[in-house]
């Protein structure tokens, strides 16, 4: 593989390991635990491995023999800075327990465990990943694993490589595949252990156990830099209004890091929106307000963030979203019959009268989107949606309405971005380098105390590598139940922004400033190299939630 000179150089850079995890450990188990809802059905669905213990590795003075194991890792959903950092980790942390032990990649996600595609990952192989972005290691899918038949099929390729551990790097959805999975290798006495590691740039897989997912870091620095450099232009020109549209599905983590990296003139959290019952007409007229007080300073410019999934957190149209998730999950073959052309109308005519009105009062594009295939998971695909696009038009029609009640008087330009796809593949910084060596390493600590059904957890992440603090976290314990494609499911709970968090409040505290003036930040690129107070830096969402507690 060609490398660039800052690529050999960084394939050089050795992750730094949690202390505890440079020598033998021992896992210290604590109470049981529950839940986070829905205990009981929880429990009933989850019979052997609902409750388990919380587990944190203590540094142990009695190495315990150790045998070869061999193990299968899977990529699972979108790409997320340092995932190749994981693979490394647990390949070091599985050949540390015995030289002779195996790792297998199954390709493309869940659906090279199913149809047995996979190669075996050789030191020689993983060098040149080391450090690097990208999950083109193995690849990766959005198959979703939930069938008797899948897991059974899988199982057959783990007997025939003798895999005794397969280890799931995914976010909510694909961690909830890996506890269901666990549960019935666990029910059929299978002898394969099934352990999680917590990923995904949206930063919504976390709670009091999991401090952040990886990724979020190097993501939310590639974008705040790429904001930075368009509100330089924008402040040097100062002709246009920047929409730009950030990832992050349905929670606005993304959104909500880079205005506090970046101190945008306007940043819109989809959490607030529904809390304050804000239609999309608030939304726009929110926007068009500081567009028209800074236009009244001379100041025809600005930038506004918005995060992927506004639109279904505005409650009508959160409303409509779940009936029509309800409605064509139930008449998936009678719509499938449907010409393109009908759609519109026969989804108009099978929703209830509130939610029609408001599907034929979105814009067409918009409405189409909604009523187009969800992810194998459900989700509504909000990447697809042009958020961006939709408000800086709306916007420039309220503006027009002003200009003529004689409360705008100014010029308005709008240019849209979306950054989504840029920042998930990036080299990983140096909190995600060392992170996702430490998740991976960790994880065949986990595998070598036998347990199944765990998350691999390192925690204390605003404190120096070195004292980060491992673990494994039952999966179960994050679970609640929801309703997905028309039926209750056992889920992880997602973390959506919290208003009365620390990063939100540190934000709200101040976007009335950022907005009238001209405050912005120009973060610039990630850096590898140099002082700790530039290059190993954590998030602020995750430094204001520690300062918080
Ligand atoms: P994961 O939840 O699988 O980590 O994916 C995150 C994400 O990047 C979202 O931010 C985005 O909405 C979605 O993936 C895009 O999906 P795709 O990669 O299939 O286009």
């Amino acid at each position: 593989m060609k490398k660039s000179a800052l690529q050999k150089a960084r394939a050089a850079y050795q992750p730094k390991l949690p202390i505890v995890l440079t020598g033998a450990v021992k896992a210290e188990a604590g109470h049981a635990t529950n839940s986070v809802a829905d205990q009981e059905a929880i429990k009933n669905l989850f019979p052997n491995t609902y409750g388990l213990p919380e587990l944190k590795f203590e540094k142990s003075s009695t190495p315990t023999p150790s045998k070869p194991v061999n193990v299968g890792v899977i990529l699972s959903g979108g790409q997320a800075p340092g995932g190749h950092n994981v693979i490394c980790g647990l390949f070091d942390g599985i050949k540390k327990v015995h030289r002779d032990s195996k790792l297998y990649g199954f390709l493309m996600g869940p659906g090279g465990f199913v149809n047995h595609d996979y190669m075996e990952l050789t030191a020689e192989f993983i060098k040149d990943y080391r450090n690097t972005g990208g999950f083109d290691i193995i690849g990766s899918g959005r198959t979703k694993l939930e069938t008797k038949e899948q897991f059974d099929k899988g199982l057959e390729i783990l007997r025939e490589l003798n895999i005794s551990a397969l280890v799931i790097i995914g976010g909510d959805d694909s961690n909830t595949n890996a506890a269901v999975l666990a549960e019935y290798y666990k029910s059929i006495n299978a002898g394969v252990q099934v352990l999680g590691c917590p990923k995904t740039i949206d930063g919504d897989l976390k709670n009091d156990v999991i401090e952040t997912s990886f990724g979020f870091d190097t993501a939310t620095k590639v974008y705040s830099e790429l904001i930075g450099n368009i509100q330089r232009d924008c402040n040097s020109a100062k002709k246009y209004w920047h929409f730009i549209k950030l990832m992050g599905r349905s929670a606005s983590h993304i959104a909500l890091e880079c205005a506090l990296q970046c101190q945008p003139n306007v940043c819109i959290i989809s959490e607030e929106v529904e809390e304050k019952n804000m239609s999309l007409q608030d939304v726009v007229n929110y926007i068009a307000d500081i567009v028209a007080a800074r236009a009244a300073k001379g100041m025809n410019f600005g930038s506004v963030l918005i995060p992927e999934g506004l639109i279904e957190f505005i409650p009508a149209v959160k409303r409509l979203i779940a009936e029509l998730n309800d409605l064509l999950a139930e008449k998936a073959e009678e719509f499938a019959t449907v010409d393109a052309a009908d759609q519109r109308d026969w989804i108009i005519d099978n929703l209830s009268e509130a939610n029609a009105k408001v599907y034929k009062s979105l814009p067409p594009r918009v409405a189409r989107q909604l009523s187009l295939d969800r992810d194998p998971h459900g989700n509504v695909q909000v990447s697809l949606i042009e958020t961006e696009k939709l408000l800086s038009e709306m916007v420039g029609k309220r503006l027009e309405e002003m200009r003529e009640e004689g409360s705008y008087n100014g010029k308005y330009a709008s240019l849209h971005h979306f950054f989504g796809y840029e920042g998930r593949c990036s080299d990983p910084s140096n909190f995600d380098a060392d992170y996702c060596y430490a998740l991976g390493f960790n994880a065949a600590c986990l595998i070598r105390a036998g347990v199944t059904g765990y998350m691999s957890s390192v925690r204390n992440l605003t404190k120096p590598s070195v004292q980060w603090v491992a673990g494994g976290i039952p999966i179960t314990m994050m679970m609640n139940m929801e309703r997905r494609n028309g039926e209750m499911k056992p889920v992880i709970q997602k973390a959506l922004v919290r208003l009365d968090g620390a990063p939100f409040q540190k934000f709200a505290a101040q976007r009335d400033e950022w907005a009238v003036n001209t405050c912005y930040i120009y973060p610039g690129p990630i850096q590898f190299f140099g002082p700790a107070e530039i290059c190993d830096q954590p998030t602020l969402t995750l430094k204001y939630e520690h300062q918080g507690k």
